[in-house]
């Protein structure tokens, strides 16, 4: 338990109806009773756990009103942090809220580090460490999955299923020890297959989390896609679209976008990270071929490509290097434009298809489709396309074939998980190394090694697992995840 008592401002710093100021530790209680005041005389130390209690803080020495507060005074154990915590609610004014944290800790308290509570949450066992870095991923979701993927993480789901993978290994472990301990008893054959099978069967459920990660990944950070083409053919009027808010500057003049310009989109629950580009083209101009620059290493750095083309006017030589540029990446191929009269080259919509056109592009595509930034005609079929194209990337990579056609239903390789995805890279990292002390532990059996080598081995798989819960941890890998979380959480 720690001896001393923490404050911070827990609500965002700013205008707000209300605004918090929190503190956790032994004098919780008697430092905010030194400054509170109740109308009916109402002691802190006396009333009842969990419940608000209407009253003012005053500055004690020049007994001055500051703020009329609400207080809860939430006694431990049942807290955030398992340790007194007491919560004085301000009016949401930034002076206020200042004056009050100034004399909540001239009074004793200590300012908070960022993410302190959450880590007493840990450090007092209320929470394991995979829990509390569900936290933050909670506050930073940005769409509903995502948020559902984190609340996942901080019930506990991941921590049930290498917890119980732990268990499986930890006996396993106990098991081979007891043959060490009789030197002369011989594992008998039948039961090496037996350990054998088991483990194969624990490294192929940690293979399971493993390869949730990518998937994880496009729900922490977003599927990133960039809108690439040369200049003004509507790459921001598409972004623009797509977010339903003029985000960017749309003129008639070619070269208008200079930036990258990178905004979240949430596309039917999958987030995503959407760039509008500088079109690509030569250019002499210092900004403008700068920001060509940025567009092609977008290029790279995206999850999927939007390729435009303007409908209206036949391919050129600067569409075709875009096209070149985007042909192996994974893409979608929009026409644009589709409000206005075709180039004659162009597939006619409903069907049939002009000349050459159409063909061209399936040389650089498999997914060609007509849309309209300014009317937003086929949108919604290219949100489909981007939703099908960003999961037949991750059902790749679970190894499943391509057959379902709904969202859920190609989820359903996640299932075998029951909905738990590993979204953080140090858990992967963990779980693989997992996967490797294992590996070393089949062959380890395999070629008769001596058995202490083998439990060597298998205290290293518990140690790498462990290091996911927090049951094995080091002061620098608190410190690096607690130091990304906000002051006051
Ligand atoms: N009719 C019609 N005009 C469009 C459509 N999309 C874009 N435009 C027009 O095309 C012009 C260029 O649009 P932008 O969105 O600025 O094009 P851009 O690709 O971002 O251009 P740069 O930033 O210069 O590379 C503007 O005049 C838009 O109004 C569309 O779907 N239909
Ligand atoms: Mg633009």
């Amino acid at each position: 338990m720690n001896d001393d008592t923490i404050a911070a401002i827990s609500t965002p710093l700013g205008e707000g109806g209300i605004g918090i100021v929190r503190l956790s530790g032994r004098d919780a209680v008697s430092i905010v009773e030194k400054l509170f005041s109740s109308p009916k005389n109402k002691k802190l130390s006396e009333s009842e756990s969990h419940k608000l209690i209407h009253g003012f803080i005053k500055n004690p020495s020049t007994n001055t009103t500051i703020d009329e507060v609400l207080v809860t005074v939430m006694k431990a154990p049942k807290t955030y942090t398992k340790e007194d915590v007491v919560e004085i609610n301000c009016h949401g004014g930034i002076l206020p809220l200042r004056e009050v944290l100034e004399l909540v800790l001239r009074s004793g308290a200590r300012p908070a580090e960022p993410g302190e509570f959450t880590k007493r949450a840990f450090l007092n066992g209320r929470i394991d460490l995979s829990q509390a870095e569900a936290v933050i991923d909670l506050i930073r979701a940005k769409t509903d999955e995502s948020r559902r993927v984190a609340v996942e993480q901080l019930s506990g789901g991941l921590s049930e299923k290498i917890t119980s993978l732990r268990d499986r290994i930890a006996s396993i472990c106990a098991h081979i020890e007891a043959y060490i301990d009789f030197p002369e008893e011989e594992i008998e054959p039948a039961s090496l297959e037996s350990i054998l099978n088991e483990i194969q069967d624990i490294k192929n459920g940690l293979s399971i989390l493993s390869n949730s990660f990518e998937e994880g990944r496009f729900f922490r950070e977003g599927f990133k896609i960039a809108i690439v083409g040369r200049p003004n053919v509507g790459k921001s009027s598409l972004l623009n679209a797509l977010l339903n808010r003029d985000r960017a500057i749309v003129t008639e003049t070619p070269g208008t976008t200079r930036d990258l310009l990178e905004e979240y989109l949430n596309v039917k629950g999958l987030p995503v990270r959407i760039m509008d580009t500088a079109g690509i083209r030569e250019t002499h101009e210092m900004a403008e071929r700068e920001g060509v620059m940025r567009s092609l290493k977008a290029i790279d750095d995206a999850d999927l490509i939007i390729g435009i083309i303007d409908g209206t006017t036949p391919l050129n030589n600067e569409d075709m290097v875009v096209l070149e540029k985007i042909k192996d990446k994974k893409n979608i191929i929009a026409i644009n434009k589709s409000d206005l009269p075709p180039h004659p080259s162009l597939p006619l919509k409903g069907g049939g298809s002009g000349w050459g056109f159409e063909n061209c592009l399936k040389q650089y595509s498999q997914n060609v489709l007509m849309i309209s930034a300014k009317t937003g005609e086929g949108l919604d079929t290219l949100k489909d396309k981007i939703l099908d194209v960003s999961l037949i990337k991750s059902q790749k990579l679970v190894g499943a074939t391509l057959s379902e056609d709904s969202y859920r239903e190609v989820r359903s390789p996640f299932d075998e998980s029951e909905g738990v995805i590993v979204t953080n890279i140090r858990h992967k990292v963990a779980i693989d190394n997992g996967i490797t002390a294992l590996n070393n532990v089949s062959a380890a059996l395999r070629s008769l090694l001596p058995l202490e080598i083998v439990a060597m081995e298998m205290r290293d798989a518990l140690d790498r697992l462990g290091e996911i819960v927090g049951s094995v941890t080091t002061e620098d890998i608190l410190n690096r995840i607690f130091s990304e979380f906000c002051i006051g959480k």
